[in-house]
């Protein structure tokens, strides 16, 4: 056993797709094999750049991240693409101009996309999507470009994974923008205007200055890059801008401090999962149906079931 994994980890680090990916679905799978080869693994992660793409479904997200891959091999940068929206058109469902775009892509051995199904054994999809992005790191990519929906916790998680986040706003969505308010103070490190072929630009980019102008005193100010990621216009300075706030992560010294916070919530995430695993496999399903059933018809109330499970306040 331990000698394939030996084989497999020496395939992966020699380069071997077929190696990576076998190790990607375990791990997602939450395979105890995929959790010894994260152990050999993560030593060597730690180099990559690893930036997020965050937005509303039909933002562009796909599009944006398709074209920054672009620029990063232009620039002689290894890419590797991890997909947790599920309506991504890597494979499948995109339009034919997306497919065509995407396929280019797909051909470059020097590109490795991966679309998340699985939500993971332990500590769900945010768990699960770090340790494929350890994997990607460690397998030697340069740039790790996470895409996302931008709503939910295990989304904001996902962000948090990424050193860099970017938020794909779009023209149309003005009115939105008091909704995106929480979202970009908190998370989005870039500000992209995607469909910037459309009618209104202007008065997104003035309503997201507006907004940032509440926070003037961030010693960050999020960057606002207009794109027609379609056409692939702007997307070099949406490469500038991550560059740029990189370097300021490494300038004050965040970048280390940032990289604690992101260990600290990855283990917090797995502990939970492997707690409440031993706890459902402790109370088994029956138990838990009476509990349930209790509850349900008022014989009982959820925190007191709760009590007589696990105990406590
Ligand atoms: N007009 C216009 N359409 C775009 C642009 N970028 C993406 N789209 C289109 O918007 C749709 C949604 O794009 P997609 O990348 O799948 O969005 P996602 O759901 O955020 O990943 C697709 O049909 C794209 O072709 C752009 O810059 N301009
Ligand atoms: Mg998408």
């Amino acid at each position: 056993m331990s000698g394939r994994l030996d084989e497999l980890q020496a395939r992966l680090l020699d380069g071997d797709r077929r190696a990576l990916s076998r190790v990607l679905s375990w791990v997602e799978n939450g395979d105890a094999r995929g959790r010894e080869m994260l152990r050999r693994l993560y030593p060597r992660s730690g180099r990559a750049r690893i930036i997020g793409l965050t937005g509303s479904p039909g933002a562009g997200k796909s599009t944006v991240t398709n074209e920054f891959a672009k620029v990063c091999r232009a620039r002689g940068l290894s890419v590797g693409i991890v997909a947790v929206d599920p309506s991504s058109p890597y494979t499948q469902g995109a339009i034919l101009g997306d497919r065509v775009r995407m396929a280019e892509l797909h051909a470059d051995r020097g590109v490795f996309i991966r679309s998340l199904a699985s939500r993971g054994a332990l500590g769900g999809l945010s768990a699960a999507t770090q340790d494929v992005v350890h994997v990607l790191d460690a397998y030697g990519k340069d740039v790790v470009l996470i895409e996302t929906v931008g709503a939910g916790q295990d989304e904001v998680e996902i962000a948090s994974t990424a050193q860099t986040t970017v938020l794909v706003n779009t023209p149309n969505m003005g009115d939105d923008v008091q909704t995106l308010k929480a979202g970009i103070m908190e998370i989005a490190d870039v500000l992209a205007v995607n469909k910037a072929d459309l009618p209104g630009v202007d008065r997104m980019v003035s309503a997201l200055k507006a907004l940032l102008s509440l926070a003037p005193d961030r010693d960050w100010q999020p960057p606002i890059t207009p794109l027609v990621a379609t056409k692939s216009e702007g997307v070099e300075q949406l490469v500038d801008a991550c560059e740029a706030h990189h370097a300021h992560l490494v300038e004050t010294g965040r970048l280390a401090d940032a990289e604690s916070a992101r260990a600290r919530q990855q283990i917090v995430a797995l502990a939970r999962g492997r707690v409440l695993a031993n706890l459902l496999n402790e109370i088994g399903e029956e138990r838990l149906s009476q509990l349930s059933t209790a509850v349900a018809s008022r014989s009982t109330d959820p925190h007191s079931a709760a009590e007589a499970w696990v105990g406590g306040e």
